[in-house]
């Protein structure tokens, strides 16, 4: 994937360095586009080991409106965990050692970080199997699944955005507005994280769908592999329920940022040799009925994984 090598050099050259919300420290730009043809293959990186089934997990979770971690971290997807966290850590009932901080003390102090991990540990224990507290601590607020499948309306109503675009690629395949925004202003406050990848619009050429992404942040070492695989997969289900094929995503860019602690990573992964890219198949059913064993993912080969840790 030449786009995502690309963006890497791109952001090590032009990239000034910015302090952040987490502390960690970044280097960024403002502003840049990759777009990928789906036709020449499906966009998994290569230069490093990319979980395919942490991304399909995610994805299904966002379209089937759900916004509880219980669900993810059941199926060994633990991606969402920190978020969850530093709302259990921050709450009245939370009385374990003082957690504040969390993600830039575990990666400084050897001896916070066993304490933290022990915590951690202990909470994703009580999420998955105590359905009251994950009902409240494992909530992460209006984040994606809702504003995608129910964005709350003022009469008390609520819009499925999911449902609505492809009811309208299907019926008016040239409008100019098949939007979906997870952006909404009047909730952002409530929201454990809000929404990185904030903005979307289709696009129906010939039988071609194609998606732009706008993304507003962009952690591109760790969440950037993720986000083109989880749109390149979404294109290629709205296109399923469609009747379309899949074209091209076009991935756009707000503060696109490698964080400091993750720079000789970088490095390693731009000194190895691109593989030729996996396909994907889709089980011929609903994408609102599908499960991640209906998603496969077909000759990947990938180069190892290489650890970064996640800035919170
Ligand atoms: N916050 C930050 N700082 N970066 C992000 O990429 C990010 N996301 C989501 C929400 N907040 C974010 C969560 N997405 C990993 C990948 C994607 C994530 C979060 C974490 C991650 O750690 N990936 C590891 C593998 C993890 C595992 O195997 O369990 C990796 O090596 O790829 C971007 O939307």
């Amino acid at each position: 994937m030449k786009q995502y090598h690309e963006l890497c050099e791109y952001i090590l050259k032009n990239g000034e360095r910015r302090e952040d919300r987490t502390g960690v420290g970044t280097i960024g730009v403002f502003g840049y586009q990759m777009r990928f043809n789906l036709a020449e293959g499906f966009p998994l990186l290569t230069t490093k080991h990319t979980s395919f089934k942490l991304i399909v997990s995610e994805l299904l979770w966002f379209l089937h409106g759900d916004t509880n971690i219980q669900t993810l971290v059941r199926q060994n997807n633990n991606i969402w965990n920190e978020w969850a966290f530093e709302q259990w850590i921050s709450s009245e009932e939370y009385n374990g050692p003082n957690m504040t901080d969390f993600g830039l003390r575990a990666s400084k102090d050897p001896d916070f970080k066993i304490l933290y991990d022990r915590e951690m540990k202990a909470f994703i224990e009580r999420i998955k199997t105590d359905d009251d507290f994950a009902k409240k601590y494992g909530e992460l607020g209006p984040v994606y699944g809702r504003q995608w499948r129910s964005w709350e309306t003022k009469d008390g109503g609520s819009v499925d955005q999911i449902q609505t675009v492809i009811e309208s690629i299907k019926n008016s395949p040239h409008s100019r507005r098949h939007i979906v925004t997870a952006w909404n202003p009047a909730e952002v406050d409530e929201m454990a994280l809000p929404p990185c990848h904030s903005f979307m619009q289709f696009y129906v050429q010939g039988n071609k769908l194609s998606c732009q992404l706008y993304q507003r942040s962009a952690d591109v070492f760790l969440g950037v592999p993720f986000n083109i695989a989880s749109y390149a997969l979404l294109v290629h289900l709205i296109a399923k329920e469609t009747g379309l094929e899949a074209g091209d995503f076009v991935h756009t860019f707000g503060d696109a940022h490698l964080y400091s602690n993750h720079l000789d990573q970088v490095n390693e992964l731009l000194a190895r040799e691109p593989k030729p890219l996996p396909t994907i198949t889709l089980r011929d059913i609903s994408i609102f009925d599908m499960k991640t064993d209906d998603i496969q993912l077909i000759g990947y080969e990938s180069h190892p994984r290489i650890h970064a840790e996640i800035a919170v």
